[in-house]
């Protein structure tokens, strides 16, 4: 549920990055970062839990009119690197508003790729909440066809975005759609 800070007249949205290890995320949120205009983000916070490190920043989605005086500020959130505590991914994908699930379009991280969803699905809550998939890696030479990670990954139909992380392709259009959703 989205947060309402009634004297900054801000609605405060969290958006997790989730996905398999090493499928992109780390370059997603750096690149989707580096992608927004200046004054309409924050830098970027680490922050250590335990061995873990919480990667986020704030931002306001581009070609968003305020509602009622109300602002939207967003929060990109991902887990960085090897997971030494998962109860500190589950802590960092509670009470989200959106996922932005990276997908590895590796073929054979197809197994990786259902293991990080089969996580991410029992975070309670989280069936209530939209999801876009970035199917990411699509200059690879052994880049599944689209239409198998629809299969394997995304068997509901989501939206979903080919992406390179690496050099931003379809990472601004991806965010779009799911302030969208979120949002209206
Ligand atoms: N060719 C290619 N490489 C990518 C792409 N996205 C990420 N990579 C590479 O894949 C590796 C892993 O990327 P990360 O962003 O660290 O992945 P991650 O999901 O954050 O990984 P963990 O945090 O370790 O789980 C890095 O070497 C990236 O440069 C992409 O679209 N194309
Ligand atoms: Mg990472």
């Amino acid at each position: 549920m989205p947060t309402i800070d009634c004297n900054s007249k801000e609605v405060l949205l969290r958006f997790g990055v989730a996905g398999a290890p090493g499928a992109g995320k780390t370059q997603a949120l750096w690149r989707l970062h580096a992608g927004l205009p200046p004054e309409l983000r924050a830098e970027i916070v680490m922050r250590a839990v335990g061995e873990d490190q919480i990667v986020s920043f704030d931002f306001t989605p581009p070609d968003l009119v305020p509602i009622s005086g109300y602002r939207a500020r967003c929060r990109a959130i991902t887990v960085a690197g090897k997971i030494a505590d998962p109860a500190v991914v589950a802590r960092a994908m509670a009470d989200l508003d959106g996922v932005l699930f990276v997908a590895d379009s590796q073929a054979e991280r197809m197994q990786e790729n259902i293991a990080a969803l089969r996580q991410i699905a029992a975070v309670p809550g989280i069936a209530e909440v939209p999801i876009v998939f970035l199917y990411n890696k699509r200059d690879l030479p052994n880049a599944a066809p689209l239409e198998h990670l629809d299969e394997v990954v995304n068997r509901a139909g989501a939206p979903s975005f080919a992406t390179v992380a690496t050099t931003g392709d379809g990472l601004a259009e991806a965010l779009s759609e799911l302030s969208r959703i979120v949002l209206h």
